[in-house]
Protein backbone atom coordinates (compact mmCIF):
# COMPACT_ATOMS: atom_id res chain seq x y z
CA UNK A 1 0.00 0.00 0.00
CA UNK A 2 2.53 2.92 -0.85
CA UNK A 3 0.07 5.04 -2.37
CA UNK A 4 -1.74 5.26 0.87
CA UNK A 5 1.53 6.24 2.78
CA UNK A 6 2.60 8.64 0.07
CA UNK A 7 -0.99 9.97 0.84
CA UNK A 8 -0.42 10.42 4.31
CA UNK A 9 3.11 12.16 4.38
CA UNK A 10 1.41 14.55 1.36
CA UNK A 11 -1.08 15.61 3.90
CA UNK A 12 0.52 15.92 7.26
CA UNK A 13 3.64 17.49 5.26
CA UNK A 14 0.83 19.98 3.94
CA UNK A 15 -0.27 20.39 7.49
CA UNK A 16 2.90 21.05 8.44
CA UNK A 17 3.47 23.73 5.77
CA UNK A 18 0.47 25.43 6.74
CA UNK A 19 1.11 25.83 10.37
CA UNK A 20 4.31 26.84 9.45
CA UNK A 21 3.33 29.31 7.90
CA UNK A 22 0.11 30.29 9.83
CA UNK A 23 2.83 30.37 12.91
CA UNK A 24 5.42 32.46 10.81
CA UNK A 25 2.95 35.32 10.76
CA UNK A 26 2.62 35.75 14.14
CA UNK A 27 -0.31 37.12 15.91
CA UNK A 28 -1.12 40.32 14.84
CA UNK A 29 0.85 43.02 15.76
CA UNK A 30 -1.40 46.40 16.30
CA UNK A 31 -0.69 49.40 16.19
CA UNK A 32 1.51 50.78 19.41
CA UNK A 33 -0.74 53.09 21.52
CA UNK A 34 0.01 56.32 21.92
CA UNK A 35 2.33 57.54 24.54
CA UNK A 36 -0.24 59.55 26.28
CA UNK A 37 -1.91 56.51 26.76
CA UNK A 38 0.99 54.77 28.24
CA UNK A 39 1.98 57.82 30.53
CA UNK A 40 -1.66 57.67 31.47
CA UNK A 41 -1.04 53.57 32.47
CA UNK A 42 2.07 52.96 33.64
CA UNK A 43 3.10 56.38 34.92
CA UNK A 44 3.02 56.30 38.55
CA UNK A 45 5.87 59.11 39.34
CA UNK A 46 4.44 60.91 36.76
CA UNK A 47 7.66 62.20 35.82
CA UNK A 48 6.83 62.32 32.34
CA UNK A 49 9.11 59.02 31.03
CA UNK A 50 8.43 55.16 31.89
CA UNK A 51 10.43 53.51 33.84
CA UNK A 52 11.16 49.16 34.63
CA UNK A 53 9.52 49.42 37.48
CA UNK A 54 6.46 50.90 36.54
CA UNK A 55 5.43 48.41 33.83
CA UNK A 56 4.80 44.45 33.42
CA UNK A 57 8.01 42.87 32.58
CA UNK A 58 6.24 41.68 29.35
CA UNK A 59 4.88 45.30 28.75
CA UNK A 60 8.42 46.79 29.36
CA UNK A 61 10.05 44.10 26.74
CA UNK A 62 8.63 45.84 23.80
CA UNK A 63 8.96 49.74 25.52
CA UNK A 64 12.86 48.94 26.03
CA UNK A 65 13.30 48.67 22.41
CA UNK A 66 12.40 52.78 22.25
CA UNK A 67 15.18 53.51 25.19
CA UNK A 68 17.75 54.21 22.63
CA UNK A 69 20.13 56.25 25.16
CA UNK A 70 19.88 53.01 27.50
CA UNK A 71 19.03 55.13 30.92
CA UNK A 72 16.10 53.15 31.54
CA UNK A 73 13.97 55.55 30.93
CA UNK A 74 11.54 55.59 27.83
CA UNK A 75 10.74 59.39 27.08
CA UNK A 76 7.85 60.61 24.79
CA UNK A 77 10.75 61.36 22.29
CA UNK A 78 12.36 58.10 22.45
CA UNK A 79 8.78 56.34 21.99
CA UNK A 80 8.08 58.87 19.27
CA UNK A 81 10.88 57.36 17.15
CA UNK A 82 10.09 53.59 17.27
CA UNK A 83 6.57 53.96 16.79
CA UNK A 84 5.62 54.43 13.32
CA UNK A 85 3.32 57.36 12.69
CA1 LIG B 1 7.68 57.54 35.48
CA1 LIG C 1 16.07 56.67 27.64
Amino acid sequence: MPNIWFRFLLVNGLIGFLSGYSAAQGPKAGPRPAFDKILHTFDSNKDGSVEKSEVPLRAWRRLSQADSNGDGLVTRKEYEVIRPS
